[in-house]
């Protein structure tokens, strides 16, 4: 689906490349609306982070997967970047007072239509993967949105105030209680989804969007087999910093990774993924630091890597095909 203005290519650089993307939320959501513009968006599988998943008022809410799906669609509010547009909230207004709890997480009517349908359907035995794969059906959505593993592995922030999930670390708390530990409940006993194994595995190149490495993309290296499959993935593996400057564009990731010991800067993360990948995209604000991300035994990339509109999303996506084909040809002429 075509939305909000922006050029499509005629010729992309890399049409037919197999792209599996690793996703979180907000930040992946508009690298992934610049993919689809210049790749064919069958060719494109999303892993989604689901330990962001919440049960609140007997609903399951993922909202990694529903703002990826929702941004694929052309849906997602354009403002806020998660939630539908134009929604009101007169359904969460009657809930918080049903439940005699403060209204802290803004589930709007249309969105709890989707956490209601979800809901319903889990309880009829339909797993995560299959619900996202209609609800994808439905409002037209052709990438593959795949949930890392179907099982229920919510995120515990214990901080100096207290354990917690982590929608309420992030939302309701502002992100203010100093970070000690994150834990992905349960974990240790998910598996891989069979269509995230072989995303990974027919993948012909793979793309870490700029999503929180500790929070998103974290959750789905942690679900058991799955840093092993990327780790051997033969498929040229890049990844795109969500911290320029020291700063998060959106989101606690920069506090959060000064709080549990890493460098809140590029560097930090590419030190995290650097096992993980071949290639590393940085903001050009970012450029005084290619040469030491580059000992790492990275191929860096510097460009701009600010999504602020259409234009800018379309031109990370075609730059990072074109790291791509830089890293097959890199890789091509290794063998
Ligand atoms: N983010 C907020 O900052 N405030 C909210 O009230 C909020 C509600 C919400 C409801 C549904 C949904 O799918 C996402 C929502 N988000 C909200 C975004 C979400 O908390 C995070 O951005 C992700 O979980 C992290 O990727």
């Amino acid at each position: 689906m075509m939305r909000d203005g922006g050029p499509r290519l005629l010729v992309p650089p890399n049409a037919t490349t197999m792209i599996t993307a690793l996703a979180g939320g907000v930040g992946a959501a508009k690298l992934l609306e610049g993919l689809v513009r210049v790749m064919p968006s069958e060719y494109l599988s999303v892993i989604v982070n689901t330990s962001d998943d919440i049960q609140m008022f007997g609903l399951h809410i993922s909202p990694d997967v529903d703002i990826v799906t929702y941004t694929l669609a052309g849906l997602v509010n354009p403002v806020t970047g998660w939630g539908l547009v134009n929604d009101t909230f007169y359904g969460l207004d009657s809930l918080v007072r049903f439940y005699d709890s403060e209204r802290w997480f803004n589930l709007g009517d249309r969105d709890l239509a989707t956490h209601i349908y979800r809901t319903d359907q889990l309880r009829q035995g339909k797993t995560p993967t299959e619900i996202t794969r209609h609800i994808c059906e439905l409002l037209g959505v052709t990438a593959r949105v795949l949930p890392v593993t179907d099982a229920f592995v919510p995120t515990t922030i214990v901080t100096d105030q207290g354990a917690m999930h982590f929608q309420e670390y992030l939302i309701r708390y502002r992100a203010q209680p100093v970070v000690q530990e994150i834990r992905f409940e349960n974990i240790e006993d998910a598996v891989a989804t069979p269509e995230t194994i072989d995303a990974i595995v027919s993948a012909e190149a793979i793309v870490i969007c700029p999503s929180n490495p500790l929070i998103s993309i974290g959750p789905i290296l942690t679900v058991p087999g799955v840093r092993k499959l990327l780790e051997q993935a033969s498929a040229p593996k890049i990844a795109i910093s969500p911290i320029i400057k020291g700063q998060a564009l959106k989101g606690p990731a920069d506090r959060m990774l000064a709080q549990t010991g890493s460098p809140a800067t590029a560097l930090g993360v590419a030190q995290i993924y650097a096992n993980l990948i071949d290639g590393f995209i940085i903001d050009q604000q970012d450029a005084d630091l290619k040469e030491e991300i580059e000992k790492l035994g990275l191929k860096v990339f510097v460009t701009n890597t600010v999504m602020s509109g259409a234009t800018e999303k379309y031109a990370l996506a075609l730059f990072t095909m074109q790291a791509i084909k830089e890293l097959q040809v890199a890789k091509l002429s290794r063998v």
